[in-house]
């Protein structure tokens, strides 16, 4: 184990091809790569329906991760895009269209990063109920680095948009 590891929380998310299966490959590529190392936490299966105006596109599957990593954070991005590229994203024709699998940084410890390829809490964290479901289920106490802000205190805001979230029976 690497003396220097951080906690990181990842959002998964794929609507496209076999949305389970995509993202367990995910999870195992994460593994099998040592970019996310033990204690891991895996939420719950969400489906969820298409978030942010994006039009009519297959509901997405949505999880969450918890884990130790050794990388930067650019490494970190760099890592997730090459899992993303090798289990069959091509760069996206269109901004949010349908995507057999989507790794983005929640969080990276408490860091806040702002650059122009990587912003961390990622931007519309507070906004989805996709992906505030499942984080909040791995942590119920997580709080926003940035603003304090509890994320189930952020969740509970969005009412309605939970409702329409389906728990699933399979798991990752
Ligand atoms: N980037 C900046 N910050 C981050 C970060 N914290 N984590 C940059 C990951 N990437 C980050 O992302 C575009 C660029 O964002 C990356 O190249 C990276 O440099 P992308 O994943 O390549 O493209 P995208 O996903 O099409 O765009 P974007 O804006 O990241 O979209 P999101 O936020 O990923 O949202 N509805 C439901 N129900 N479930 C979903 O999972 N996802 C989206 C896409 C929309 N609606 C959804 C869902
Ligand atoms: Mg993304």
């Amino acid at each position: 184990v690497p003396d220097r590891t951080e906690k990181v929380y990842l959002g998964l998310g794929a609507n496209a091809g076999d949305p389970v299966e995509q993202l367990r490959k995910a999870v195992a590529e994460l593994r099998a790569r040592r970019i996310i190392l033990e204690p891991i936490a895996l939420s719950s299966l969400y489906r969820t329906p298409p978030w942010g105006g994006i039009g009519d596109q297959p509901w997405f599957v949505n999880a969450a991760l918890s884990g130790a990593t050794a990388l930067s954070p650019q490494e970190l991005l760099a890592a997730l895009k090459q899992i993303e590229g090798d289990l069959g994203r091509k760069p996206a024709p269109r901004r949010w269209g349908p995507r057999p699998i989507d790794l983005d940084i929640l969080l990276f410890g408490q860091r806040i990063v702002r650059t122009p390829n990587l912003t961390i809490p990622h931007p519309h964290i507070t906004e989805r109920a996709f992906a505030l479901l499942p984080l909040v289920e791995i942590e119920p106490l997580l709080a926003d680095p940035a603003t304090g802000r509890r994320y189930a205190d952020c969740l509970a805001a969005l009412g309605d948009e939970i409702a329409r979230i389906e728990k699933m029976k399979d798991e990752l």
